[in-house]
């Protein structure tokens, strides 16, 4: 399959050998994180699927979907509006910031004490690695981080950018800055794709990614159940595919696989051994293929029951409301969604606090994890502040600080295995 579409990346200008090294690596970390599971659900075979494809056949889509005019928007947050990307007739993609390939070529244009995430979007470009970036005819950043948004003005010299600001506070004046941009974004797509967005687009679009979110919240809903009925590694991996799969196969898929996750519910059957001890994984987005932490944490008796991330509930938790008829009404609609997102790059951001305690009641969690990107200090931050007031409620956690390299995966075994054992014997 793989030779089938070594032309195609020759044609996107990868760089071909570096980037079947990659896939050899991939291939090989995936079997060790996510085929040696036992008890797998057969819809699975989805996951198993769009990650062997995950350069590939996707890629394929993107270029044929191109041939017929369509615009492909490339993203690294979830705040860019997929609802009016799709309204726009364009096809909307998370790029590639989960792994360190490429971080020596990042290095050379950004300082190192930058956050992996941002160092591997760069690193993945600059190397010639990542065949979304080449099928991207627009790549749209946003003024949430000072690593983010300084990292795009030097970024936008190798890719056609474009820059939506975020506001920093949710105040009346926030807000209308945030609608203005939100049009702005509406009118860059119609600039592109020469085409006007109508009511009708826009409620299409609404309705195509709230069912992408019901559907995440369906499965996340599912995992409530002792024994759990699905590894956290493979959630995970739900939620970084629905960044790139097509929106409404992935709906389809992810719908059949709840079904199965009903039935074995029924069954009372689950993917765990005894009673492992249920985490909550808190903080920085884990972009594909970051796998490594929830790897580590399941490997120690313990099963993440759920994600309050970007890749995770942060994304899924809130829909637009779909009752509005008019363009202006339906604007409005995903402003107010959008504003619900409770980033630590806002200040204040007290709504994360009451949002991470009623996952922890929901979950019936025993411990929470927060995950912090080295150098991400919002997230560093914010969760210190999460972890005190946690921590008077008897709520036990552990902060982890990690990149994207394998090398302290010993480290963090021992760490999060005390934990766990900690809060095994409350
Ligand atoms: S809405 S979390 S996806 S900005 S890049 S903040 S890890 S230092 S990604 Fe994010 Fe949007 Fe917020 Fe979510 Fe830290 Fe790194 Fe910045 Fe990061």
């Amino acid at each position: 399959m793989q030779n089938d579409h070594h032309t195609m990346w020759e044609r996107l200008n990868l760089d071909v050998d570096a980037h079947d090294a990659l896939l050899e690596v991939l291939g090989k970390f995936y079997g060790d994180i996510y085929l040696s599971q036992q008890n797998r659900l057969k819809g699975a075979e989805y996951l198993d699927f769009v990650v062997s494809e995950i350069h590939g056949l996707r890629v394929k889509e993107l270029i044929e979907a191109r041939n017929q005019g369509k615009k492909v928007i490339g993203t690294f947050c979830i705040f860019v509006p997929e609802e009016i990307t799709i309204a726009a007739d364009c096809i909307q993609v998370g790029l590639c910031a989960g792994a360190d390939a490429g971080k020596e070529y990042a290095e050379k244009i950004l300082p190192r004490n930058t956050c992996p995430l941002i160092k591997s979007f760069v690193g993945f470009k600059l190397a010639r690695l990542c065949p979304f970036f080449e099928s991207c005819d627009l790549i749209v950043g946003e003024t949430t981080c000072d690593g983010k948004k300084k990292a795009y003005e030097v970024f936008s010299e190798y890719a056609l950018m474009y820059v939506m600001e975020v506001p920093q506070k949710k105040t009346k004046i926030d807000r209308e800055l945030f609608k203005t941009e939100i049009l702005n974004y509406i009118k860059k797509l119609e600039e592109i794709t020469r085409k006007k967005i109508t009511a009708q687009d826009l409620k299409r679009g609404i309705e195509i990614v709230n069912n992408k979110r019901r559907v995440l919240q369906r499965l996340n809903q599912l995992r409530n159940f002792i024994p759990t009925p699905i590894s956290g590694r493979d959630v995970l991996l739900i939620n970084q595919i629905s960044f790139y799969d097509d929106p409404v196969r992935f709906t389809e898929k992810i719908s059949q696989l709840c079904d199965e996750i009903e039935q074995k519910v029924k069954q009372n059957k689950g993917v765990t051994n005894g009673q492992p001890a249920r985490i909550l994984v808190s903080g920085c987005p884990m972009a594909v293929p970051n796998w490594k932490l929830p790897y580590v944490i399941e490997g120690s008796n313990a099963v993440v029951v759920c994600e309050e991330s970007c890749i995770g509930t942060r994304n899924t938790r809130d829909l637009v409301e779909e009752d509005k008829e008019t363009f202006d009404e339906m604007v409005d609609a995903i402003v107010d969604r959008y504003l619900k997102i409770d980033c630590a790059c806002f200040t204040p951001n007290e709504e994360r606090a009451q949002n991470v305690l009623d996952l922890v009641n929901k979950y019936k969690i025993d411990g929470i994890i927060f995950y912090n990107l080295t150098f991400c200090q919002p997230y560093a931050q914010e969760n210190m502040k999460l972890a005190s007031m946690l921590n008077k409620k008897n709520i036990p956690t552990l902060n982890i600080e990690t990149d994207y390299s394998m090398e302290d995966v010993g480290q963090l075994k021992t760490r999060v295995e005390a934990f766990v054992e900690m809060i095994s014997n409350k």
